[in-house]
């Protein structure tokens, strides 16, 4: 069974580099570079093979189920991507549901106290995942990105401004064209942390690209 036991400092924590990818994502082999990306120093792994390319039945679970054990053997978190049967089969610590995924509160039926984590891009859509049980919420695309096919336009960094100050305490990692140049910026502006696929999946040196997020979400948490 999975051994985390959530509470909102292990959550927060978690949040700060929190690196997704699928095999599609990845230059070079997807479990070379989450090694590498842990090396580095991420802070939770969501598994997320998703678009054209992505792998699926055997071939699909079968790198899931390689991804959670690195990940357990280095005590990282791990979250599957909508898919709450691979979740449970392979014991991950979470799972992440989008707006057009299983509903968030049924995701939480099934899976107990493992993490909920809701994609909201708007005021509306993160209450509604609170009221759900979500434990914490993804925002964005806060900047452009082509990793999403069918990602929404960027919402700009006003949007964590408003969920904070409209009360909103709940764990927050923001998504969407990341980097280590505007991580600082994200957490300024009221996240946690910052979700990231390309920035880290595309890197030369993915432990250097991770290890250069962590320092950037630090400095920024630290003033
Ligand atoms: N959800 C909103 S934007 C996005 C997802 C999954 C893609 C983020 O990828 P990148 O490469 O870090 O912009
Ligand atoms: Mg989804």
């Amino acid at each position: 069974m999975s051994e985390i036991i959530w509470n909102e400092p292990s959550i927060r924590k978690a949040m700060q580099v929190y690196f997704i990818t699928g095999s599609n994502n990845c230059l070079k082999d997807p479990l070379h570079v989450l090694e590498e990306a842990i090396k580095g120093g991420i802070t939770l792994f969501q598994f997320r093979e998703k678009g054209s390319g992505a792998l699926s039945g055997d071939a699909m679970q079968e790198l899931a189920y390689e991804m959670r054990q690195l990940c357990r053997r280095h005590g990282v978190p791990f979250v599957v991507n909508d898919d709450v049967e691979l979740a449970l089969a392979i014991d991950a610590d979470g799972v992440h549901v989008g707006q057009e995924d299983e509903a968030a509160a049924e995701v939480r039926r099934r899976i107990g106290s493992r993490l909920l984590g809701v994609s909201a891009y708007n005021r509306a859509e993160a209450e509604a995942a609170i009221r759900c049980g979500a434990d914490y919420l993804g925002v964005g695309p806060l900047f452009a990105t082509t990793t999403k096919e069918d990602a929404k336009s960027a919402s700009g960094l006003h949007v964590l401004k408003e969920l904070r100050d409209i009360g909103i305490r709940i764990p927050i990692v923001g998504i969407g064209g990341i980097t280590a140049a505007n991580a600082g910026d994200v957490i300024r502006s009221g996240a946690d942390g910052v979700s990231v696929i390309t920035a880290i999946s595309h890197a030369e040196q993915p432990a250097d690209a991770a290890r250069e997020l962590l320092q950037a979400v630090h400095i920024a948490a630290a003033r």
